[in-house]
């Protein structure tokens, strides 16, 4: 396997707070990254106290917590001390509401102040924050809401209308519906009311937290590859895996300006767009609007940020845009780039270091993981095309599934299945009602990611692909059974089946294969129609890009579509080419 090192910033930049991987590494306790925290009186723990009460706790009130541009050129700062007073108000509305410990508030949002106070206050009540991402249609967010049994829904007018509105009466748990942008003389629509209205009413002296550490904090909804969605439930004690991961491997210190790109409807947003870098006293740069290459330029040099983390599919459109875009900025405090969520390929790597004077730095993990596991840390070199090597604390290995049970573990440049061994902090404790589905991630002590990779001599990780049929699309992790079955709720469609096809940009987009009903003919009206029909249901981020008929879908005996063979087709490759991947399906299609 080929690599390059690519040779670091020498800024004047403060040392690295991870200066000497295998030292840390060989001392490393968990019990040590616990002490780092303050805990509650008698021994609880609760993440949003981590996140702001200590922060005010240690002095640094006044220090500036939240810096929010508006889409308009709107600009509003909140500070430790004022977070921590709104957080416990809206903890107090809740509990007047009477939302109990570990029920479920959600919030369907954009990147605006409300979602820091509903996701902290959530957590100061002890109910459970389960964001949902707001460009989902109203079939996927009806769905979220029924699983989690919402209790609360925080939300706007317009999203509400949306994709709410309509499935109220499905949806018998969801008690609450508060709107955030109504004006105060405005009558909020039935079944809701006035976020601010509540907040504003709410008690303003501190409230009691009395959380324990292994209580249900986090909901993260994510897609495998069957079944409807799974709930990745998280507890407060993740906080200490955020705190340590967002201080190793982003870099963050006290008093940092600090741009996290992800939506908040993902894991992204909330472990490294809320909790690592406020547990880490940073100043959140959040931007409202959507990706623009001049107003991110602007914005990196502008609020002089210190550490961006973002992603492949925004890299490859700054990337795109073209360098004349970047020229002319003072991108001088940047100390360290970083990225998640697909491959971060070695070309963008490389780009960053033309462009910015230094590389990205790729992260991996997953919902599950609930925070970074493999990083390429800043003071370690950067392989382009590597997700770099496990952190502190963090055993991984590649793996095999042995077919009569157990795991093997594989050499060095082998391709398996990439594994963690069980019992970091912010490891996932269940997926919500789906008990079977929970326990089949484990093997032998160990958690089997879905992952395929490879691990050279030196301990540096390499993506191969998935071990299943979840698609990566945009950084959005998308199951084929909800695009599936929209597109089976419309009339002529009999079967269908989903794929990621390789992108330049989005990593993979979503393209769908359909066998019509009798008495349907392909068209190319049919085609835009069906796909039309999938975007009002799941929203345009999620609906297949592209639709192919077929007189008929390939398909197991048991009746399973086969969509590693729709991929091959797709491909060109021939379908033997796929077996490698050891998938039932690949095996079934052999025999
Ligand atoms: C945080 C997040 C997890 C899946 C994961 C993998 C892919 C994440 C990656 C990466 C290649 C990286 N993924 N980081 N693939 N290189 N550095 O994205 O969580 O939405 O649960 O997705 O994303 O396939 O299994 P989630």
């Amino acid at each position: 396997m080929t690599w390059t090192t690519i040779r670091k910033r020498p800024a004047g930049d403060p040392p690295p707070n991870l200066p000497d991987y295998a030292a840390a590494r060989a001392n490393f306790t968990w019990a040590a990254a616990r002490a780092e925290l303050e805990g509650l009186p008698g021994g609880g723990l609760n993440i949003a106290c981590e996140a702001v009460d200590r922060q005010v706790h240690a002095g640094r009130g006044a220090a500036i917590a939240l810096r929010w541009l508006g889409k308009t050129g709107e600009r509003r700062e909140f500070s430790y001390a004022e977070l921590a007073t709104l957080s416990d108000r809206f903890a107090a509305l809740l509990r007047q509401l009477g939302i109990g410990k570990g029920e479920r508030v959600c919030a369907l949002l954009g990147r605006i102040p409300e979602l820091y106070i509903t996701a902290l206050g959530t957590l100061k009540a002890g109910a459970v924050f389960c964001p949902l991402f707001s460009a989902f249609g109203p079939e996927p967010v009806r769905v979220r809401l029924h699983k989690s049994d919402a209790r609360l829904l925080v939300t706007t007018t317009t999203l509400y209308a949306r994709k709410v509105q309509a499935q109220r009466a499905e949806l018998p748990a969801l008690a609450h519906v508060l709107l955030t942008d109504l004006d105060a003389a405005e009558t909020p629509p039935a079944a809701t009311q006035s976020f601010q209205h509540l907040l504003d009413s709410a008690p303003t002296c501190g409230i009691t937290l009395d959380t324990r550490a292994e209580d249900n904090a986090l909901l993260h909804f994510t897609s495998g590859t069957t079944g409807s969605p799974k709930g990745a439930v998280h507890v407060h004690e993740a906080v200490v895996a955020h705190r340590l991961s967002g201080r190793l491997a982003l870099d963050l210190r006290p008093g940092d300006i600090y741009w996290c790109t992800a939506d908040p409807g993902w894991v992204t947003g909330m472990s490294y767009g809320i909790i690592a870098p406020l547990v880490n006293g940073a100043t959140l740069v959040v931007d409202e609007a959507e990706f623009d290459a001049r107003r991110w330029y602007s914005i990196l040099e502008q609020e002089r940020v210190n550490i961006w983390y973002t992603a492949p599919t925004a890299i490859r459109m700054l990337m795109k845009v073209g360098a004349e875009a970047a020229q002319g900025h003072d991108f001088s405090a940047l100390r360290l780039m970083a990225s998640v969520g697909e491959p971060l390929n070695p070309e963008a790597v490389v780009w960053g270091q033309e462009t910015f004077g230094q590389p990205f730095h790729d992260t991996w993990w997953q919902t599950e993981t609930g925070a970074i596991m493999i990083a390429n840390t800043r003071s370690q070199d950067v392989r382009p095309g590597s997700m770099g090597r496990p952190l502190p604390g963090i055993d991984a290995a590649i793996v095999r599934r042995l077919p009569g049970g157990g795991i093997a573990v594989l050499d060095i440049d082998q391709p398996g299945e990439l594994a963690l061994r069980c019992g970091w902090p912010s490891q996932f404790r269940g997926y919500l009602h789906d008990a079977a589905r929970y326990q089949e991630c484990f093997v032998d002590g160990w958690y089997l990611s879905g992952d395929l990779a490879s691990r050279d001599a030196d301990g540096y990780f390499w993506f191969l692909g998935r071990a299943d049929d979840v698609i990566k699309t945009s950084g959005h992790l998308i199951g084929p059974f909800e695009v599936e079955n929209a597109l089976l709720e419309h009339p002529a469609v009999a079967e269908a089946g989903m794929i990621g096809k390789p992108d330049a940009f989005a990593g993979n987009i979503i393209k769908a294969f359909v066998a019509l009903r009798p008495g349907f003919t392909p068209s190319d009206a049919l085609r835009k129609e069906l796909i039309g029909f999938a975007r009002t249901r799941l929203g345009p981020a999620v609906a297949p890009r592209e639709l192919e008929f077929m007189a008929d879908l390939p398909k197991t005996r048991s009746g399973k579509i086969m969509r590693r063979l729709l991929r091959a087709r797709e491909l060109g490759l021939a379908p033997g080419d796929v077996s490698g991947l050891e998938s039932d399906d690949a095996e079934q299609a052999e025999s």
